[in-house]
């Protein structure tokens, strides 16, 4: 390999770019990251990043149903097929006391998984998402077109929601945690789409006393299994449309989590996926030899991109394009 090509082929695995930073209410809202009655859309997408782009580690907090976060790497994440493509770091860990030892459980708080590809080459998440069909994808207990829409409360109050099916709840306020449930950014009324699983949680305190255990769902959602385990990596190949056509992406852009479950565990509070990272398991994978352009349109012209120009990979640098083997092509 060139000089110049191995200097162009850098690439980080971790997650780079937060693009849009959307939490539901919850106690961990306007805290991770911490929040101000200044900040914007933009300046928590760039809070959030800070938490968690370049393996940073920190926690962004999606709270209640719905809630979700948008974000990408510095390079297209290829579909290898076979294996895992990409990883989702979340807080999840395994309780050595769940009673119920058939299944992994303990602070499990899945978020749905959604990727998608630059189609329109402007470099933003404007582009059709697809679901990561996990395990509960087709699972009668899955609600499929759920909405909820939250309102923010007059003042420090538990946060009151609607959903399009007629039910209604309240994120609830606890002593933990004093501040505002509600993210102080936005509009005062809230309306997230998407799916919702089932309740994962089950009260397996005794004598009056309360020990809720978050069970994990077997694959395919983020913050459900511990950093260390397979649980928490994904395929592209598990990508299907709105109607649940799976949809075969050679490489992903972007990706979308949003918390899965509405559901209130007693003092422990509303379950809320958490995300700490992200990393593409394979980043010196090559694109697919393909008739179809993958183009990426960097947010830093600068960063050297791969492109694929008639199924052969090149390195694109600001306007120069460079071949596999590092020569300038135009
Ligand atoms: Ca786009
Ligand atoms: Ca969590």
């Amino acid at each position: 390999m060139s000089l110049i090509l191995s200097i162009l082929m850098t690439v980080s695995p971790y997650l780079a770019r937060v693009y849009e930073y959307m939490p539901a209410p919850g106690q961990f809202v306007n805290a991770m990251p911490v929040a101000t009655m200044d900040d914007t859309p933009q300046t928590m997408a760039a809070k959030a990043e800070a938490a968690i782009a370049n393996n940073a580690g920190k926690t962004v907090c999606l709270g209640a149903w719905g809630g979700y976060i948008v974000f990408g790497f510095d390079h297209p994440v290829v579909n290898s097929g076979d294996e895992y493509d990409f990883r989702i770091k979340g807080n999840a860990t395994y309780a050595s006391y769940a009673k119920d030892t058939n299944r992994k459980g303990g602070a499990s708080e899945p978020g749905i998984v959604m990727v998608s590809y630059d189609a329109n080459g402007n470099g933003l998440p404007d582009d059709t998402w697809y679901e990561l069909a996990g395990s509960e994808y087709n699972s009668p207990q899955t609600i499929r077109h759920y909405a909820v829409t939250y309102t923010r409360p007059n003042g420090l109050e538990d946060v009151p929601w609607t959903d399009n099916r007629g039910g209604s709840g309240v994120v609830p306020r606890n002593e933990f945690h004093q501040q505002d449930y509600y993210p102080l950014w936005a509009p005062d009324e809230l309306t997230f789409t998407g799916s919702r699983l089932a309740p994962n949680a089950v009260d397996e305190g005794e004598n009056g006393e309360h020990s809720f255990i978050l069970y994990c769902y077997d694959y395919g959602y983020a913050d459900n299994h511990p950093n260390k385990t397979d649980g928490c990596k994904f395929c592209i190949r598990w990508a299907v449309d709105q109607n649940g056509v799976p949809k075969d992406l050679q490489a992903i852009h972007f990706v979308k989590v949003y918390t899965a479950v509405q559901q209130v565990c007693g003092w422990i509070g509303e379950t809320s996926t958490e995300i700490t990272g992200a990393e593409d398991l394979h980043p010196d994978m090559p694109l697919p030899d393909t008739q179809t352009d993958i183009p990426w349109s960097a947010q830093n012209p600068e960063r050297p991109t791969k492109i694929l120009i008639n199924g052969q990979i090149h390195i694109l640098r600001g306007e120069k394009v460079y071949n596999a083997q590092g020569a300038l092509v135009k």
